[in-house]
């Protein structure tokens, strides 16, 4: 079957949305808005994977639905809305608990990351992860998932998980008048943004992420031009001036992911940055980077400071994505139900 395209991806409110989550996948998010019907997730039921303060946790789905659209996500255009009003993403999760496999799960590094040392310790959640990231895509057939490198395992993940499912229940979709015995299609990653994996700035060999406990590592959607400009300069770097070519970047990961970050903020190549900037101290390149981070992000601060203050408006723009997002996937769990098997009424 062929599928319609539509576009399916989220982010969790597990802090203040940073130069990563931009650069790496919304850039891309906010592009497809202008060729593809596109759904775009607050995944608040992913985020309560790791403890979520529960007099914190609206007011970080609040901020991240605002820095959605300060970025350009248009909630007209766009669904946006937040997991937990849509109930066939936990629902069709359940399902795919039981089509996934242990030993596929095993595999995800990212749980191994999260879950560190103390694995014993970390929620079930935590370890289902992946199997709910699929549910996301699938409750409403997405094809396309525009992501950061990080996801492309959980991706292959979901294709195995529509393909199992489509196997194991191949009759029974083909009964319910699916004739070619394929329910879910293939959701493919589009990781094409400015920069797939964008690193920490205290430590250019860990990517930069919201739960990183210094707040110096990452530069925040919602940070102001002084606190953009100062995060550059305390950036990490090393004593040798910038090389002229881009093979010099090899062995300086904190060099890298500068010259990277400007190259993205830019929309330049890093061969082009290195042209203008090679040979120089990073006291000069830095300056330029500062002017350039706050040129470009400190208007959406503003913004989402803007629309943080209207909360009324930002639940209202959750509520419309959620009832949209429910129309579309609410028919296919019904679907799902009953290529499963279940009564429903
Ligand atoms: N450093 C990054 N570089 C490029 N892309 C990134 N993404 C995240 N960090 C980077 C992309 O942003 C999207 C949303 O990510 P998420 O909110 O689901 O969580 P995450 O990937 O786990 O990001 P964080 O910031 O590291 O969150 P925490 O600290 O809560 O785990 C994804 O498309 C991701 O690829």
């Amino acid at each position: 079957m062929k599928f319609p395209e539509r576009v399916f991806s989220g982010m969790q409110p597990t802090g203040s949305l940073h130069l990563g989550n931009y650069l790496g996948a919304m850039v891309q998010w906010i592009e497809m808005q202008k060729t593809h019907e596109c759904i775009y997730c607050v995944v608040d039921l992913h985020a309560i994977t790791v403890w979520q303060d529960p007099a914190e946790l609206s007011d970080a789905i609040r901020r991240v639905t605002a820095a959605y659209i300060a970025a350009g996500l248009d909630p007209k255009r766009s669904i946006l809305f937040n997991q937990s009003q849509v109930s066939a993403h936990a629902e069709l999760a359940w399902i795919f608990n039981c089509v996934a496999r242990l030993g596929w799960l095993n595999r995800m590094t990212q749980f191994k990351e999260k879950a560190g040392k103390d694995r014993e310790n970390a929620s079930v959640g935590l370890y289902a992860y992946p199997n709910l990231m699929a549910a996301d895509i699938l409750a409403y057939r997405g094809t396309h998932v525009p992501v950061g490198e990080d996801q492309k395992q959980h991706l292959e993940l979901a294709r195995d998980i529509a393909q199992k499912f489509n196997n194991d229940f191949r009759k029974e979709i083909v009964a319910a008048g699916h004739d070619d015995g394929i329910f879910f299609p293939q959701p493919e990653p589009i990781i094409e943004g400015p920069a797939a994996r964008i690193m920490s700035l205290r430590d250019g060999t860990r990517k930069m992420s919201k739960s990183d406990p210094s707040d110096l590592s990452r530069i925040n959607l919602s940070d102001d031009a002084d606190a953009i400009a100062k995060k550059v300069q305390k950036a990490k770097t090393d004593p040798e001036p910038l090389p002229s070519e881009e093979a010099g970047l090899e062995p300086r990961p904190e060099a890298d992911n500068l010259v990277g970050i400007y190259a993205a903020l830019a929309g330049n190549t890093k061969a082009q940055v290195l042209c203008e900037y090679g040979g120089q101290q990073f006291s000069t390149f830095k300056k330029a980077l500062a002017e350039l981070a706050v040129t470009r992000l400190a208007p959406i601060g503003a913004e989402i400071d803007r629309l943080m203050a209207d909360p009324a408006t930002i639940d209202a723009i959750l509520a419309d994505g959620s009832a949209r997002a429910r129309a579309i996937a609410e028919p296919v769990m019904r679907e799902v139900k009953e290529i499963v098997g279940f009564i429903h009424s």
